[in-house]
């Protein structure tokens, strides 16, 4: 699996695309030790009996999406050419009747690069439009063979290549990644029989409960449509004038006003099918299933005050941690888990395991671990893998089924509705990206674009012709699970839901009650932004009411945030006996519950270097964190050589200016430095490092400086994030480590932050 990893993060053009030769390779970690082409084919046939037959792989293994190799263009040392193939002599000027003279018709060249030009953009994705993708690989830790035939769990060691799209839904393409948002958390799996997309979000539970309101959800929640305004931000006054009227999206909220809505990293966050779904082993016989990914870096997020500045300063936040993170080798892991439970467990539960706005709690039925994720290789091209990758909830494989979820059904339809319009037709299935790694055979044809080749006289079934084929493949294909209609209530068409799809607060409650009192005071923080800049006082007021149903102590402290002298009565129930709920409060449900393995890869230090800096102790902490696989950056009043006090020059790679505080999860200030202590910048570096209670190392002299620049009554003794210390002291550096690993300390945090 090593070799496995290894390998598939290769990309053989790439030192050429970067210009390796003229030193502009990018220089921090990249990709290492990428073996030959030849090797990367060998080790996946090895591993996987890569077979480009279409004939099913050896049992146990699956073929690889080296197909994609196929489309890969390197143009290094080649001649540039028109989409004809025909050679371009001159790429500068258009052909003309004499040089002050007409343009002509006939200049092919000019013409098919304008038409290109001119139908560059499609279709954004009508949510979750900003999106960044990483190719990687699934591998199966427990066979689960006695519960489900799908192919990628057959095997412990199977290696199931797959693709990541992470998203904000909200904003349009180009807006920022660190809104307040869900993130989506889509999943491509090229099995060896066929794809499987897992499209889950980062949260696992939905706003509404029917595909029904979803159109509304989304008119709601996007700029609104007179102005055109707020860009990728929930807090206006449609988006709550909703909600507020939808209690069933009361759960969904308590998630989107936490944390869990600005995480600090995709590869810290959790993920989540959020519908149930079914496994069917062999035996058709199912197993209820939810779909959980488990951060192996552990979950971790930015508080509300980073999130908004870092927006300005860096609004590819998350995109560039994320492409940083693979192309320094540092890959992003998660666990796959699973919570299984049978029909009858299901209908003892006070809720309904079909309602998308209700999680079971781990407490009743636990996680177990069937499999690692590994992100290893970043795409060689935006367009052509993230944007034109097209997830569909309907692609799913033998041994996985369905659930009666409304909220599911929906979906079942609109994901390959969509893709017709933004991709263009029917064929969008051949695009590299999404193609099968198994051959596609059956007698659909034609379309736009279409790519195939099918040979044969023969595009219908039955025939004699083609000697019946291609034929069904019976109970060796996709076979749905005969009993799944769970209405007990008869088939009789109805719109309606049932009983317990009708108790709408008792997750919500158990999500809050759930929270450490830092990330409660976090959510009320969020409802009072997000309410404060609703214009409407009757918006604000019924969510408030809303709020009363989950705890009246949240419902206070908001209605104080936002002048409400008295609290609004609560809304009424939807149902008059809520059911008693199996679990009040969770372990599992705080982000500091599953803090990760400690491990600070993919973190990034500001190492302050001013003229002067004892430069050994920079140099040694860079090292440091480059063992842990974080990353350490000169930061310097300018970019380029600093004259440190030893007389070496250390080489800034970014400043004060470009790259502010609050881009760093820590801030390190060596000895010396004397110009930089007067830069207005580092004063903000320290007070925004400080309130977003990230560790800072201040040694020698910075002591002072840093002290200088705290708020009155930060507490420097006992803060252990705040590393103060004697120049030439080892124990600094292996302090920080520990703290850049560990969940960050609310303790320093007030509420209006301290002067
Ligand atoms: Fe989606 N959703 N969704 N959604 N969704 C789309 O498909 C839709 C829902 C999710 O990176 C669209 O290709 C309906 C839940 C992700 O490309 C669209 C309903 C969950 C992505 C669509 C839902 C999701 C999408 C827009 C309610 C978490 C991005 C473009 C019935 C389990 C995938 C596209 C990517 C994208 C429809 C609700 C996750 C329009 C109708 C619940 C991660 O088809």
């Amino acid at each position: 699996t090593q070799q496995m990893a290894a390998a598939m993060a290769d990309n053989p053009t790439k030192p050429l695309e970067y210009g390796e030769d003229n030193g502009l390779a990018p220089s921090a970690g990249a990709t290492s030790e990428a073996p030959s082409r030849a090797a990367l084919a060998s080790a996946l046939s090895e591993v996987n009996g890569s077979d480009k037959t279409g004939s099913r792989a050896p049992e146990g293994h699956n073929n690889t999406i080296d197909t994609l190799d196929r489309v890969r263009v390197d143009s290094s040392d080649q001649p540039m050419t028109t989409n004809q193939g025909v050679r371009i002599s001159d790429n500068q000027n258009t052909l003309s009747a004499g040089v002050r003279g007409p343009a002509l018709l006939e200049d092919f060249v000019l013409r098919e690069k304008l038409t290109h030009f001119d139908h560059e953009r499609i279709p954004e994705r009508v949510v979750h439009a900003r999106g960044s993708g990483a190719h990687g690989y699934f591998e199966c830790t427990e066979a689960i063979t006695d519960i489900t035939s799908a192919a990628p769990f057959q095997e412990k060691g199977k290696i199931t290549p797959l693709f990541v799209r992470f998203s904000t839904v909200a904003g349009e393409r180009g807006s920022k990644d660190t809104a307040r948002d869900v993130r989506g958390f889509a999943v491509k799996f090229y099995t060896d029989a066929g794809n499987w997309d897992l499209v889950g979000n980062n949260m696992p539970v939905f706003f509404i409960q029917d595909a029904m309101k979803f159109p509304d959800l989304v008119h709601a929640v996007k700029p609104e449509p007179h102005h055109q305004m707020p860009q990728a931000a929930s807090a206006h006054d449609t988006f709550w004038d909703f909600v507020s009227l939808m209690p069933e999206s009361t759960h969904m909220l308590m998630w989107q006003m936490s944390d869990r809505a600005i995480p600090r990293s995709f590869a810290t966050m959790q993920g989540f099918g959020v519908h149930t779904f079914r496994f069917v082993n062999a035996e058709g016989q199912a197993t209820l299933v939810k779909f959980h990914w488990l951060p192996v870096a552990g979950t971790h997020s930015l508080v509300w005050d980073e999130a908004v500045k870092i927006s300005g300063a860096d609004p590819d936040f998350n995109r560039r941690d994320l492409w940083e993170r693979i192309d320094s080798g540092a890959y992003p892991q998660w666990d796959l888990a699973v919570q299984l439970f049978t029909e009858e467990q299901a209908d003892a539960f006070s809720f309904d395991v079909l309602d998308s706005t209700k999680i079971i709690p781990e407490e009743l039925v636990p996680l177990r671990t069937i499999g690692r994720m590994t992100l290893n290789r970043n795409p060689d091209n935006f367009f052509s893998e993230t944007e034109q990758v097209a997830f569909c909830i309907a692609n799913i494989i033998p041994g996985l089924d369905f659930t009666n979820d409304p909220l599911l059904a929906g979906r079942i339809h609109s994901y390959f509705d969509t893709q017709l319009l933004r991709l263009g037709g029917p064929n969008f299935h051949e695009i590299p990206i999404n193609a099968p790694i198994v051959q596609v055979h059956n007698n659909q044809r034609d379309g736009f674009h279409r790519q195939a080749i099918f040979r044969g006289r023969v595009a219908y079934e039955p025939n004699s012709l083609a000697g019946g084929c291609p034929f069904q493949a019976g109970m060796q294909g996709f076979v749905s699970v005969a009993a799944r209609n769970e209405s007990r209530e008869g088939t009789a068409k109805v719109r309606a839901k049932p009983e317990k799809f009708a108790e709408h607060y008792a997750q919500a409650r158990l999500f809050l009650d759930s929270q450490t009192p830092a990330e409660q005071d976090h959510i009320a923080a969020a409802f009072r932004f997000e309410l404060s800049k609703c214009t409407v006082p009757a918006v604000r007021e019924r969510m408030v009411a809303s709020l009363r149903n989950v705890s009246d102590d949240l419902a206070r402290k908001v209605a104080d945030g936002l002048g409400i002298k008295e609290l609004p009565a609560p809304m009424p129930l939807a149902t008059r006996q809520p059911p008693e709920p199996e679990v009040k409060r969770s372990k599992f449900l705080s982000l500091m519950a599953r803090p990760g393995d400690g491990s600070i890869a993919g973190r990034k230090v500001a190492i302050v270097v001013g003229p002067g800096v004892d430069g050994a102790f920079a140099r040694q902490m860079q090292q440091a964190l480059l063992e842990g696989g974080a990353v350490g950056r000169f930061v310097g009043m300018h970019i380029g050589p600093v004259d440190a006090g030893d007389g070496s020059a250390i080489d800034a790679d970014a400043s004060t200016e470009n790259s502010p505080g609050f881009l760093f999860d820590a801030l390190v200030i060596p000895d010396g430095n004397d110009g930089l202590k007067r830069d207005g910048h580092l004063w903000e570096f320290v007070r925004d490092v400080y309130r977003h209670c990230k560790p800072i190392v201040a040694i020698g002299d910075a002591r002072e400086f840093v002290t200088r620049v705290l708020p009155d009554g930060a507490d420097t003794r006992k803060d252990k994030a705040l590393i103060l210390d004697e120049r030439g002291s080892q124990g600094a550096i292996d302090q920080l480590i520990q703290c850049l690993g560990a969940p960050r300390d609310f303790s320093r945090e007030s509420d209006p932050p301290r002067v």
